[in-house]
């Protein structure tokens, strides 16, 4: 079966492509723009945006939702990270916590939906830090100042493989390789 991700993120999709070609798994990629919701959960904006690219593709596909929690700020941005990315962006969540605990966590979650299967929901968390200052320049959005769990590096200052490894997408988009890979 080849799945299609509905995504406009080129880095999220050069993630997913990568774990997928690791598995020997074909990836189809569609930069469809759905309606993205506003819901205070990951997983009914990822739903919600599935049925969506469904009704148009008319084919199985996947539509990841993520977002960045910070534990000082209640878990904002959450399911708001790409609106506070594309406004205030790193710098201004650096202002925002400024002096307070930098505790934080990414979470993935992955919405499949096919007529065969119907939905099915994976999820990744991954914890970490934010850093004092935005360090590397690879990956995406908020790369720079994660600093994952165990970790000295940012995302920003590792590879996509590398940050695979142990990022929230990566967890969950092993979840899913799994699930697709089993027999049936
Ligand atoms: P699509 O919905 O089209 O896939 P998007 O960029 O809008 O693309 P999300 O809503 O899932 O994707 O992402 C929310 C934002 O959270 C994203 O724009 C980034 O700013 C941030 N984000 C999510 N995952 C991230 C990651 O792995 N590294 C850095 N920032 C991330």
């Amino acid at each position: 079966m080849k799945t299609v991700l509905v995504s406009s993120n080129p880095g999220k999709a050069r993630e997913f492509q990568q774990l997928f070609q690791q598995h020997g798994l074909e990836l189809e990629v569609e930069p469809l723009r759905t309606v993205e919701i506003q819901a205070d959960s990951l997983e009914e904006i990822a739903v919600f945006s599935c049925l969506q690219a469904y009704n148009i593709l008319k084919k199985p596909v996947i539509v990841e939702d993520a977002g960045l929690f910070v534990e000082a700020l209640n878990g904002f941005p959450g399911p708001y990270s790409a609106y506070v990315y594309r406004t205030i962006g790193v710098d201004g969540l650096l202002r925002l916590i400024a002096g307070r605990p930098r505790d934080a966590r990414f979470e993935s979650v992955i919405a499949f939906y096919g007529p065969q299967h119907g939905m099915r929901i994976f999820r990744g968390e991954c914890r970490g830090r934010i850093a004092d200052e935005p360090r590397g320049s690879s990956g995406f959005g908020f790369d720079p100042i994660f600093i994952p769990e165990g970790r000295d590096e940012t995302f920003a200052e590792m590879g996509s493989s590398e940050k695979n490894v142990v990022s929230h997408r990566g967890r969950a988009v092993s979840k899913l390789i799994a699930w697709l890979q089993e027999p049936r």
